[in-house]
């Protein structure tokens, strides 16, 4: 196979927690407050990395980020010792801590957006990290994801790395979790499939009432612009306003895509039939749709169940096999339907099933935990080898884990200067153990 699309886990951070940062995002909502485990978390990410690594899928890790984010704590006006700065930030802004301290860049669906170079006009894989400029303990993440991002895919013959938009609602960008290439081969140029919540600059269309659209039509715009992507090989639809304020934050809370097959929820977008109908147009007639009615699976147990939030994979045998969590198992509806989606042969052979509780607490499932990036074999020789998953990495990291990562986390420890050091210790053993250089800002 002369291209494959590869997928790169976050590595949950040592501060994971759950302190109901995510208006909009039901599961966080719900877990506000109660203890985490972020060495669980951890090692449940490490092992579906590891799973589908030995199920032959190339699989790599991207390098959480530095938290506490003291810098930032610094530029809300912070001063001291960095001891000083988390006391003080403790006692005046405790949910400013809070944010400062989220694990949230696990959730590497959001890291960016990623163009294959089939697709884009100087035959590079380009880049683009998502601004995540809707919730504040998202929008500090960008400038760290693109260093971790370049240090990963170095090589600028192949490797195309932008700024983030500008960071501004107008510009609001959820990167690959609104974001799914459609292809027959991963090598052909495919079609780009971009999903936004709102227009930014016209008042004329429909937008949710409760929750926030936390992406943006003229986003989707500048990011195919910056990737060099032909307009006849682009699709942009909009969510439906209505699912959001059922808790569908991202699109791929409600729809997942792989090659030629697209999976999705009856009520995923406006105009469903019309965003088939392009899709299929620019895909030369080759799209597969799998619409999922209301009557068998609701939009409650959607979103409880993360169902959508499944990684659909090419299996290297050919096989397309959804990625699910556990909590897929735990829903009758869901089960049941899933059950009748194998029986009937589809297009979906086979599901495979995780437990990612800690992750899923906080609203992020399989397909959260990862950012696809299709590859040419030589673009693939090019990326940073030591982030490749591999027996020796996977127990490296394991062990790395198990020796720094805290069992139980909760709101009030976010404070304890220990748990900065911890994390500094951690963070710099791991930029060695990736080879990613200094990437955080304790070390520069
Ligand atoms: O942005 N949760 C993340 C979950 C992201 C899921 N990603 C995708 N659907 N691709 C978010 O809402 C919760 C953090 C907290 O409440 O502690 C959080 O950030």
């Amino acid at each position: 196979m002369s291209a494959v699309e590869a997928n790169f886990d976050g590595l949950v951070g040592p501060t994971h927690n759950y302190s109901g940062l995510s208006f909009g995002n039901v599961a966080s909502a719900r877990s506000q407050a109660t203890p985490s485990s972020p060495k669980q978390a951890a090692l449940q990410g490490l092992a579906k990395m590891k799973a589908l690594s030995d199920i032959g899928m190339v699989q790599g890790v991207l390098a959480p980020q530095e938290r506490p984010d003291i810098a930032t704590l610094r530029r809300l006006g912070f001063t001291g010792s960095d001891q000083s700065v988390l006391a003080a930030a403790a006692k005046q802004a405790p949910k400013v801590l809070a944010a400062c301290c989220s694990a949230s860049s696990m959730w590497t669906a959001n890291a960016a957006t990623v163009s294959p170079s089939a697709d884009t006009k100087d035959g590079k894989v380009h880049f683009t990290p998502a601004n995540l400029i809707n919730k504040f303990h998202r929008s500090i993440e960008h400038e760290v994801t693109g260093r971790i991002l370049k240090a990963t895919f170095a090589d600028d013959n192949h490797f195309v790395h932008h700024p983030a938009l500008p960071s501004i609602e107008h510009f609001g960008d959820e990167g690959a979790a609104n974001h799914t290439r459609f292809c027959l081969t991963y090598d052909q140029q495919g079609v780009e499939f971009f999903v936004f919540g709102r227009y930014a600059f016209d008042s004329r269309y429909p937008e949710p009432k409760k929750f926030p659209a936390r992406h943006t039509f003229e986003a989707c715009e500048a990011v195919a612009r910056l990737h060099q992507l032909e307009n006849d090989k682009v699709v942009i639809a909009q969510q439906n306003p209505d699912v959001i304020d059922q808790g569908v934050f991202h699109n791929d809370v409600i729809a997942v895509g792989n090659r030629n097959v697209l999976f999705c929820h009856e009520q995923a977008f406006l105009n469903q039939q019309a965003v088939y109908d392009e899709l299929d147009l620019k895909l030369s007639g080759e799209m597969r749709i799998i619409e999922v009615p209301t009557k068998s699976v609701s939009i409650e147990d959607a979103v409880t169940s993360y169902l959508f939030n499944s990684q659909l994979i090419t299996m290297p045998n050919g096989d397309n096999v959804l990625i699910l969590p556990e909590e897929c198992r735990n829903n009758p509806r869901v089960w049941a339907y899933l059950d009748q989606l194998l029986a009937n042969k589809q297009g979906i052979d086979d599901i495979k099933i995780f437990d990612l509780k800690q992750s899923m607490a906080n609203g992020g499932g399989p397909a959260c935990l990862r950012l696809r990036v299709a590859l040419k074999q030589d673009e693939l020789a090019a990326v940073n080898p030591n982030t490749m998953m591999s027996d020796v990495l996977y127990k490296q990291l394991c062990q790395w884990v198990e020796h720094h990562y805290r069992d139980q986390l909760a709101e009030a420890d976010l404070a304890d200067p220990s748990l900065l050091v911890e994390s500094r210790t951690a963070l710099d053993e791991l930029t060695q153990i990736l080879h990613i250089g200094s990437v955080y800002p304790f070390q520069r």
